[in-house]
């Protein structure tokens, strides 16, 4: 079905209801929520930088990382729209411990697990952040749903996208029909389509790892980034590094542009020996709208991320993902086939 410019978010996800004559109703419910959601904290972001609502909150999270004012404004906000919407039977954020139960009644047949606010160490200098989710069907029986409706692997999520707060607001969304993307007018508070049926560039044209841990990195790993600076014949000039150490900015960038991202296992992190993303709310739902757009998503070992069964909420995964030529290249690097 051709993708009208313009249609608004809500009026595209009833379209794509459409194409599925079995669905209630329930997971477009539930994108809506997200999306009001999505609205709240977009306001409060763009203000943070008038409002009380810059700077730490002086907690920290189970990832034992600094807990910004506005990450404990985004996680409420989205808990509490989740938590009463009678679409989900249990959620899980980035930010808390454990499983989060929805309001007794209000039971639905989804979970939903997401990161309120990812790349939040750079709210202060004001740049793009997001949120990140991923929805799956339940697979237990009874009201309240429990964490294995959570660790599924990403194969079987029934949507994902994320909300990215920079230069625009813009929500980029996949329910396996495709990737879509919905720019904010805050003038008329309403998601319009703007970026129609999103296809990764399949050569990359920007790589995104942070080389300030080139020291630790294993050889394979050295050897594909050097790989990536000598001069591409296609292009006369080796690939350009960009990293803003904001997931969802670095892959929104490469998401339109083409690109590959990196962040794998070094030498280094003893405490994170399995790198430092999460697969519940950032791996598995950016390989669902890398692969919905014809990329890849691997981890250093060669495994596709949406086939890893999840053990933990807060389980952590290297993770290459991008253009598929360049995530192929990389591949044979981290396999040893080259370099
Ligand atoms: P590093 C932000 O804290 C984050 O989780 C991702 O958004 C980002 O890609 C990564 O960490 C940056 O990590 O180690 O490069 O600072």
């Amino acid at each position: 079905m051709a993708k009208r410019k313009g249609i608004t978010v809500s009026r595209q996800i009833m379209d794509s209801q459409m194409l599925h004559p079995e669905a209630t109703g329930e997971l477009t419910g539930l994108l809506n929520e997200l999306i009001v959601a999505g609205k709240i904290i977009s306001a409060e972001v763009n203000m943070a930088g008038l409002a009380d609502i810059l700077g730490q909150s002086g907690k920290t999270n189970i990832q034992g990382e600094e807990v910004q004012k506005l990450d404990v404004f985004a996680n409420k906000t989205i808990k509490r729209r989740m938590e009463q919407c009678g679409y989900l039977c249990v959620m899980a954020s980035e930010e808390e411990d454990g499983i989060i139960p929805v309001l007794d009644g209000y039971e639905g047949k989804y979970t939903v697990a997401f990161d309120p606010l990812d790349g939040s160490s750079n709210i202060d200098v004001n740049v793009s952040i997001g949120t990140i989710f991923s929805i799956h069907q339940r697979i237990s029986s009874g009201k309240q749903g429990t964490e294995k409706d959570l660790l599924q692997p990403g194969s079987r999520q029934v949507a994902a996208g994320y909300i990215i707060y920079g230069s625009s607001t813009m929500m980029v969304y996949t329910t396996g029909d495709g990737v879509h993307g919905f720019t904010l007018d805050p003038s008329v508070g309403e998601f319009f389509l703007s970026h129609p049926d999103i296809k990764i560039p399949q050569t990359a044209k920007y790589y995104s790892v942070n080389e300030s841990y080139t020291n630790y990195w294993h050889d394979s790993t050295r050897a594909y980034i050097d790989y990536l600076k000598e001069i591409d014949p296609a292009t006369g000039r080796p690939l350009s590094l960009r990293y803003i150490g904001s997931l969802v900015a670095d892959f929104h960038r490469n998401l339109i542009k083409g690109g590959i991202f990196l962040y794998v296992r070094d030498k280094k992190s003893t405490d994170k020996p399995e790198g430092k993303l999460r697969l519940l709310y950032e791996a598995a739902p950016l390989a669902m709208v890398v692969e919905q757009a014809g990329g890849r998503a691997i981890t250093d070992d060669g495994r596709r991320i949406l086939d890893i069964e999840p053990v933990d909420l807060h389980q952590r995964v290297p993770l290459i993902i991008g253009s598929k030529e360049q995530v192929d290249i990389a591949e044979s690097f981290f396999l040893g086939k080259k370099g």
